[in-house]
């Protein structure tokens, strides 16, 4: 019965949703069709209504250095079919003249009586909404907080010159990561473990630390850098990760922080090495060191239906002197899928 009355109120919320969320969710659609092929910038999408509240077009930036969303959707229009109707877009107009001119001059000139937008540019380049505010255009906001979370590694990157940083790790229901002696093959199923491949798509680097290279020698060749945190140069020369572009951060090339390597420090360097992403794949001392910094901004979590049962198995992070459990981090889960046997959790920082 419940179940039943609870389907019909989904359909009834669905049916009766507000037209400015389900054009705004129309534009995160569009802009999620450039995920990974946009970045450093955003992912946006756009799309434009005429006086009559009929779409008449859509568009989306496809690709790094084209044509912005709102350029790609109203170049579609031949008259002006736009002027007095709406325009939607996850970001605010861009005021600046960059790879392309501004989006926000040819807004106004197609005379739309409102502009809905998603969030504020935190490029500080942009201050599209006066503009169009002072060219008489309203101006609303719609579902702001999922329009950050769609552009989370933009917002990262572009505030704070550093890339975006998603930790995985794979660990049984006791959170162990590996036995004592080291034995870890395999916590998770095939089918996890190619999934992970797939993933480290989504990335311009992978991090690891001299630990896992030694261990157990992966060539993680899936991305188009990699980086291997190795402070006394203890990795070999021949080991597989070194076939492609790697960057080895040791204390020849990186400030110490407590007699180790300084990870912010590292992460400034990639950043400006043009690498706006990195997927850490590690154990328990770079993942806790990374933690404590407080350096991740997501993590992915794989969980196998084992239970290991010895306190001195190998934990997911390695840290000390916590006493209180208010002292834990804190996350928010944004994704659980089951892959059958295990699952995978994905979070983020309540701060990202
Ligand atoms: C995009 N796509 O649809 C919008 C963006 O170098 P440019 O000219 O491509 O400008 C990039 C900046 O433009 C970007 O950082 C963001 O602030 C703004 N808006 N960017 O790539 C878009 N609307
Ligand atoms: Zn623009």
């Amino acid at each position: 019965m419940y179940q039943i009355s609870f389907r019909l109120y989904m359909c009834y919320t669905k049916t009766m949703q507000n037209p400015d969320e389900k054009y705004m969710r129309m534009c995160f659609e569009l802009a999620k069709q450039a995920s990974g092929k946009v970045a450093p910038n955003p992912m946006v999408g756009c799309v434009v209504l005429d006086k009559n509240g009929k779409i008449i077009s859509k568009g989306y930036h496809e690709k790094y250095g084209q044509n912005h969303a709102e350029r790609n959707a109203l170049l579609k229009l031949k008259n002006n079919e736009a002027e007095g109707g709406t325009i939607y877009v996850n970001l605010e107009p861009c005021s600046h003249y960059g790879k392309t001119p501004p989006c926000v001059d040819l807004v106004i000139e197609h005379k739309p009586k409102r502009v809905v937008i998603g969030m504020k540019d935190v490029n500080p380049e942009v201050n599209g909404i006066s503009k169009l505010k002072a060219a008489g255009i309203e101006v609303d906001f719609v579902l702001e907080e999922e329009a950050q979370f769609l552009n989370r590694r933009f917002i990262k990157t572009m505030t704070q010159k550093l890339p975006y940083v998603v930790l995985k790790t794979a660990a049984t229901m006791d959170g162990k990561i590996a036995a004592k002696t080291g034995s870890s093959k395999w916590i998770t199923s095939e089918k996890s473990r190619e999934l992970v491949y797939t993933m480290r798509k989504e990335f311009d680097c992978i991090m690891t630390s001299s630990n896992t290279v030694i261990a157990d020698n992966p060539s993680m060749s899936q991305t188009r850098w990699r980086c291997v945190l190795d402070k006394n140069l203890r990795t070999d020369k021949s080991a597989k990760i070194y076939r492609n572009n790697t960057y080895i951060a040791s204390e020849q090339n990186t400030p110490l922080k407590d007699g180790e390597l300084d990870l912010e420090a590292v992460l400034k360097e990639l950043y400006a090495r043009g690498i706006y992403s990195v997927f850490v794949e590690c154990g328990g001392t770079l993942a806790g060191a990374l933690l404590k910094a407080g350096l991740i901004d997501e993590i992915y979590q794989f969980i196998a239906p084992k239970i290991l049962n010895d306190n001195e198995g190998l934990s997911c992070f390695n840290g000390e002197n916590i006493t209180e459990i208010s002292q834990a981090k804190s996350l928010k889960i944004y994704e659980v899928k089951y892959l059958d046997p295990d699952i995978l959790i994905k979070s983020v920082f309540s701060s990202s």
